[in-house]
C-alpha cells in the first residue's frame, strides 16, 4: 500500500460542529411545531443543508414550497453561524493538531472534503486555514456524499489516485463515499454506525499514521 495523501472531513472529524447543527435545526423544528431525536440527528450527518432539511421536515410531517425551504435554511444557517463564529482552536478535536503534523513531517499531502458550505469560515476559526493544501466544500461540489464526489476533486486537485488517499469520516455516508470511490476509509466514531470501513477509530488521540497502516492492511 502506498499513501500519498489523507482527506479529511470536518465536522465531527476536526471540530465536533454536529452539536450546532443539532441546536439549530431543532430550534427550527420546534419553531414549526414539532421536535427530532439525537438519533435523527446521527442521519444528518455529512447531508447537505438542503437535504436535511428535506429529511427534518419529513419527519415532522410539514409541507413547504421551495420558497418557503429556502428561508427556513437561511434562518437555520443564521443561528447556526452564531456558533461557530464564537468558534476557537480549542474546539480542535483531541489528537487531531498532532496527526496533522505527523502527516506534514512525513510529506503526506492534506485535503479537506466536507459537504459544508461553511467548512471555509469554521477552518479559519480555529486557525486550520495554513494546513490543507486543498480544501473541497459545499460550494465547490454538487452531488452530497454518498457519492464520492467531494473527494475525488480532493484526490484530483492534489494528483492522487484514490487507492493512495485515506479518507477520514465519522458519517456514515461519508463512509459509503469513500468506498463508492475506492479510497482508503477510516471511520472516526463506533463501529456501530462505521463498520463498513477499513478500519474505525474513536478519535485521533494517541494515534499515528504507523497505527492506521497497520489496521487497513488488507
Ligand atoms: P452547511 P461534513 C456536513 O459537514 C455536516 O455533517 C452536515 O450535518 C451538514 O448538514 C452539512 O455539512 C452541510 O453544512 O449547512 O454548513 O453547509 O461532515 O461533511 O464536514
Ligand atoms: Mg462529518
Amino acid at each position: 500500500m502506498m499513501i500519498k495523501a489523507c482527506i479529511f472531513d470536518l465536522d465531527g472529524v476536526i471540530v465536533d460542529t454536529a452539536k450546532y447543527h443539532f441546536i439549530a435545526w431543532r430550534r427550527m423544528a420546534n419553531e414549526l411545531g414539532f421536535d427530532f431525536t439525537e438519533e435523527e440527528n446521527e442521519k444528518l450527518k455529512g447531508v447537505s443543508r438542503m437535504d436535511s432539511l428535506n429529511l427534518i421536515l419529513q419527519w415532522g410531517g410539514v409541507e413547504r414550497t421551495n420558497d418557503e425551504k429556502q428561508a427556513l435554511a437561511a434562518q437555520k444557517n443564521e443561528w447556526y453561524r452564531e456558533y461557530i463564529l464564537k468558534m476557537q482552536s480549542d474546539e480542535i478535536l483531541e489528537g487531531v493538531e498532532h496527526f496533522l503534523e505527523e502527516l506534514k513531517n512525513k510529506g503526506i499531502r492534506i485535503a479537506l472534503g466536507s459537504s459544508s458550505k461553511n467548512a471555509g469560515t469554521i477552518i479559519k476559526q480555529v486557525r486550520l486555514e495554513d494546513r490543507f493544501e486543498v480544501i473541497i466544500d459545499g460550494n465547490n461540489h454538487t452531488r452530497s456524499k454518498p457519492d464520492p464526489q467531494v473527494f475525488e476533486l480532493g484526490s484530483e486537485a492534489m494528483g492522487v489516485k484514490p487507492e493512495e488517499c485515506i479518507v477520514f469520516e465519522d458519517a456514515s455516508k461519508g463512509v459509503d463515499a469513500a468506498l463508492a470511490g475506492r479510497f482508503w476509509a477510516v471511520g472516526v466514531g463506533s463501529p456501530e454506525n462505521l463498520g463498513h470501513a477499513h478500519y474505525v477509530i474513536p478519535g485521533f488521540k494517541d494515534l499515528d499514521l504507523e497505527k492506521v497502516l497497520t489496521n487497513i492492511k488488507q
